[in-house]
């Protein structure tokens, strides 16, 4: 029988001091949104990996350790959640724990971190990429970058997309596996400051688009923030067009918050100062059907 008062999400993702990305911005944005987030670590860092260096511990070996743990307490799980993995071999272990503590009712979100900027992450290589393609097969939602996109079909990197190459990757993607499938951080032609989200859900056969007056690139973690409420607002039963806009209005106000501060952008959006907006209505509506 089903016993979650509160909806239980795994969290696969790593812990790094420095730099909110990843567990650092999970936790706080779904505890905030009503759930019990419990972290499946897949590294420990002193900060993120865009920084010129970092102190790196896997946690490969330990995961299938955490996994028998939780089949022993019969853990049910309403969400699974996975982002930056520390190995390619991880993949295969999360790939596993989907196949296991999935049911018919829950939702499984691959955010397929690999690279930003059309470069993958310092310590990722082709191997992760590879990994990477066949995890996606298993989720309900994913959310590539535009980098992440052209990794995960094998195509050459390409800044300007038109709306119908847009939705042609967006129906590849589907077609692996996820229902939903969301692009993150397409560049806007001749508006270096905007950047648009192109999203598809197979069940309906309908696309979506959303422009964002920001660039989510110049702060590490967005990718994690967009990704953490998208999953949240899934959860709490929001339609797809409904989590956009709740993600981009989120990360827009995280931005603002920031924005006259002098800071050093590489630790991330002001997140602290932007939480409780969480429980606030939407305020603007800014989807586009394509
Ligand atoms: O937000 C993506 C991310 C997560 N975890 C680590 C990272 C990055 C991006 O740089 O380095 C460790």
């Amino acid at each position: 029988m089903y016993t979650n008062k509160v909806k239980k999400i795994a969290a696969v993702h790593d812990l790094s001091g420095m730099g909110r990305v990843s567990l650092t911005v999970v936790i706080p944005i779904l505890s905030t949104m009503g759930f019990q987030v419990c972290p499946l670590p897949t590294a420990v860092l002193s900060n993120h990996t865009q920084y010129p260096s970092f102190s790196f511990c896997d946690l490969t070996d330990e995961m299938p350790r955490i996994i028998a743990g939780w089949r022993k307490l019969g853990v049910q799980f309403d969400a699974i959640y996975t982002g930056y993995l520390g190995s390619p071999r991880q993949a295969r272990i999360v790939g596993g724990f989907i196949d296991e503590f999935r049911h018919a009712d829950s939702l499984t979100v691959v955010d397929p971190v690999l690279g930003d900027n059309s470069r993958l992450y310092s310590n990722f290589d082709m191997e992760m990429v590879a990994e990477m393609r066949q995890l996606i097969k298993k989720a309900d939602v994913i959310t590539p970058n535009l980098t992440e996109l052209f990794y995960l079909l094998d195509l050459p990197y390409r800044e300007h997309n038109t709306d119908e190459e847009l939705k042609e990757y967006l129906r590849r993607l589907s077609e692996a596996g996820p229902e939903i499938v969301i692009i993150t951080s397409v560049p806007v032609q001749d508006d270096p400051h905007k950047t648009s989200v192109y999203a598809y859900n197979r069940q309906g056969d309908c696309y979506w688009k959303i422009t964002c007056p920001y660039l989510p690139a110049h702060y590490p973690g967005t990718g994690d923030t967009f990704t953490s409420v998208i999953t949240g607002s899934l959860l709490q039963g929001d339609s797809l067009p409904m989590a956009l806009d709740r993600a981009a209005q989120f990360i827009l106000q995280g931005i603002r918050a920031t924005f006259g501060y002098e800071y050093d952008n590489r630790e991330g959006i002001l997140l602290e100062k932007v939480l409780h907006n969480l429980d606030m209505p939407i305020q603007m509506a800014s989807y586009e059907l394509i």
